[in-house]
């Protein structure tokens, strides 16, 4: 019985490493080396182990990272070694003349920098005593932090025991709790779905996570951790020669740190390295507020020591900030191409992410209720990289009295014509159509467009004046300009309204796809607009086509036939393709591929997305299947998708999918679907 007893015992503690193990691949190194489900078994079956013998749980149990019960409130642990914050420096000069003093202490002519990815997370500290996770805390005042041991418990990059090969009588790791970015999508999405409150960002994400007091909560919460020092240690392992020796000791014993950090040299490595860090900031999986520089040596570390509870061999080199504080002044409703209304707010100006910045767009009504935003808001403006400025949440408490709820308008603000909202849509329309001229200029622009007929040097001003001064109503005017009436426009030199008029005579030579994409129609973008030049060859017979035998064409969907129908029906937009076509505007006309060739094939008209790797063949591999039954690979999840294929550690789209329950499939049932469609 005993011996029997020894044996689960010893079942249970291998079942532990080998989760573990996983739990470090897939968490600290992105790295998973089996399926989910795999995983799933083995937890599972350690479960059961647990279940059926409770005497034999451990602490550190993988099973134990679920949230326990909760607290009436955190207590408090106090920082033996300080947990200190950084300097910062906003422009070169200060870092400059941070690296002045540092080579004023340490009499050098160049020192070697480690420079890491600044988190924007919460810093914590963790407390391994004898190689096992005791205790973990908030930095809180850097010398008294709150004890949220049984929420970080919960996070499963963070290891519940040290490698037995190192197991210190004392070793204090730092660094930061952050949600990754996908992570906080697919939270907020789920806020949404369950009607909870969404969060403004990664950061208050991860901090509301942290702080609950029940961490059953936190458990349910995708929390990561990022090591990048020591505090307290008694540890004869711990390397104290270097930073980054340091940080390799820290990876292993199996903590995750950030893989952009670097070894540098002098002022102008650690200003590379910001530039560098900067570049990739928006494909990083994680938010980042800045790069940290500190001194490599140890010892120099020590030379320079601290000023005013703030460390002088390191300092916090900080990106413009991404989000401000300012006021909304007024709602406004800007009409685009199709009409489409959207609520923009004219902000009181503000410096975010390096520029001064007046609009931030509010997307559409529904946005707005749910943040419940209104004039005179105090809001968080938010502007990440070159996406458009947005209005990310309001403060509630800044707002001195009821002001009344924002409603779309009833009429168009540009040209009254009634709005209209859509049943299946989000947005609010004008109906005013090509008689609105709001939706005519954005219509002449992107007739115009790069991708379009691709008219250099026909700007939204200009654009903004041919169709104030009635010298252009639709683009087939674009064709009858003339030098005196262009002139005449304001601004307009000689020279650069001959140019223009240069450019729309190139224009006129162009291809049939082009051509179809500059015309605008509703639900008809560029690959679209490519197929169905490819499909059926010439401008005729799109114009005469049935919305039966359009959707024979692959990707055409009933929606997209219904457009192009509507389109070509309308008398008025036939007229101007007359026109354009008289003016000179030709392309060669070729023979339509018959749609029938890819329209027989058992899957034409289906379209796969791919997440996740498949054990069983590459990406590229399952991408020529997928092609040779006639289906299409998408690398965007929508309503339209018919399957996602979902391989080992999915991504985001997975979580796309099973939101908007489009049909999983998995290796297996893939490779199924491709056998009983083989031709
Ligand atoms: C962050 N937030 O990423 C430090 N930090 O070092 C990094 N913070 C730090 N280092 C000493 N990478 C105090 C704070």
């Amino acid at each position: 019985m005993c011996a029997e007893i020894e044996k689960i015992k010893q079942q249970m503690q291998s079942l532990r490493t080998e989760i573990e193990q996983h739990n470090h691949q897939y968490y600290a190194l992105d790295d998973p080396v089996i399926p989910d489900t795999e995983y799933d078994k083995l937890f599972a079956r350690l479960q059961q182990l647990e279940q059926a013998h409770p005497q034999l749980i451990t602490v550190d149990s993988p099973t134990q990272r679920v949230g326990a019960s909760p607290l009436k409130e955190f207590s408090q642990i106090a920082h033996v070694v300080a947990m200190l914050s950084l300097n910062n420096a906003f422009v070169d000069e200060d870092v400059e003349a941070f690296d002045r003093r540092v080579r004023e202490v340490l009499l050098s002519n160049s020192v070697e920098y480690m420079a890491e990815p600044k988190f924007d997370g919460i810093a914590v500290s963790l407390r391994y005593e004898k190689g096992i996770f005791k205790a973990g805390a908030t930095r809180g005042d850097g010398y008294v932090g709150e004890d949220i041991t049984l929420n970080l418990r919960t996070i499963r990059s963070i290891p519940l025991v040290l490698p037995h090969d190192h197991s210190p009588l004392l070793l204090e790791v730092r660094g930061e709790v952050l949600m990754l970015k996908a992570d906080f999508l697919a939270l907020n999405e789920r806020q949404v779905r369950m009607g909870e409150k969404i969060f403004a960002n990664p950061r208050n994400a991860a901090a509301g996570s942290l702080r609950q007091l029940d961490s059953t909560i936190t458990a349910t919460r995708r929390l990561a951790f990022f090591a990048y020092g020591v505090g307290e240690f008694d540890d004869p392992d711990l390397p104290r020669d270097k930073q980054s020796h340091m940080m390799d000791y820290l990876v292993s014993l199996r903590f995750p740190v950030a893989k952009e950090a670097k070894i540098v040299s002098g002022v102008e490595g650690l200003l590379s390295y910001y530039q560098s860090i900067g570049s990739q900031r928006e494909n990083l999986s994680y938010d980042i507020d800045g790069v940290v520089y500190k001194v490599n040596a140890v010892l120099d570390q020590e030379k320079l020591g601290y000023v005013s509870r703030a460390p002088r061999f390191a300092i916090a080199h900080k990106f413009p900030a991404q989000e401000a504080l300012t006021q909304i002044l007024d709602i406004t409703v800007q009409v685009g191409r199709t009409g489409a209304l959207t609520p923009v707010a004219r902000l009181r100006p503000v410096f975010v992410g390096g520029v001064t910045v007046t609009n931030a767009t509010l997307h559409n009504i529904d946005e707005i209720t749910r943040k419940d935003v209104r004039i005179g808001d105090t809001v968080v403006v938010r502007r990440a990289g070159d996406v458009i400025p947005e209005v990310a949440s309001i403060v509630i408490e800044k707002r001195l009295q009821q002001v009344p709820i924002f409603h779309m308008p009833s009429h168009c603000p540009v040209c009254h014509s009634h709005v209209v909202r859509y049943a299946d849509e989000a947005v609010f329309r004008c109906t005013g159509g090509l008689f609105c001229p709001a939706q005519r200029k954005q219509a002449i622009l992107h007739f115009a467009s790069r991708r379009a007929m691709d008219i250099e040097g026909l700007g939204e001003k200009l654009v903004e004046q041919m169709v104030d001064h009635a010298i252009v109503r639709t683009p087939a005017d674009l064709y009858k300009l003339g030098l005196t009436a262009l002139a005449n426009l304001q601004r307009m030199a000689q020279k650069s309204a001959n140019n223009i008029l240069q450019a729309i005579e190139e224009s006129k030579h162009t291809t049939l796809s082009r051509f179809i994409y500059a015309l605008g129609i509703r639900n008809v973008g560029e690959t679209t607009a490519k197929d169905l030049a490819k499909y059926l060859g010439s401008l005729d017979r799109l114009m005469t086509i049935s919305d039966v035998q359009l959707q024979q064409i692959p990707d055409v969907g009933p929606v997209v036939a219904q457009s192009i129908v509507n389109f070509f029906a309308e008398q008025h937009n036939q007229e101007v393709i007359e026109q354009l076509r008289a003016s000179g505007i030709h392309w060669e006309e070729h023979e339509g591929q018959s749609p029938q060739s890819d329209a027989i094939k058992p899957l034409s008209g289906k379209t796969f997305v791919l997440t996740g790797t498949l054990s069983g063949m590459s990406r590229e591999q399952a991408k020529e299947k997928i092609a040779m039954l006639g289906a299409k690979v998408s690398g965007q999840v929508s309503k339209k998708t018919d399957y996602v294929v979902v391989g080992i550690d999915p991504g985001s789209k997975y979580d796309k999918a099973v939101s908007l329950a489009v049909t999983l499939l998995n290796e297996d049932e893939f490779m199924a679907l491709l056998q009983d469609h083989q031709q």
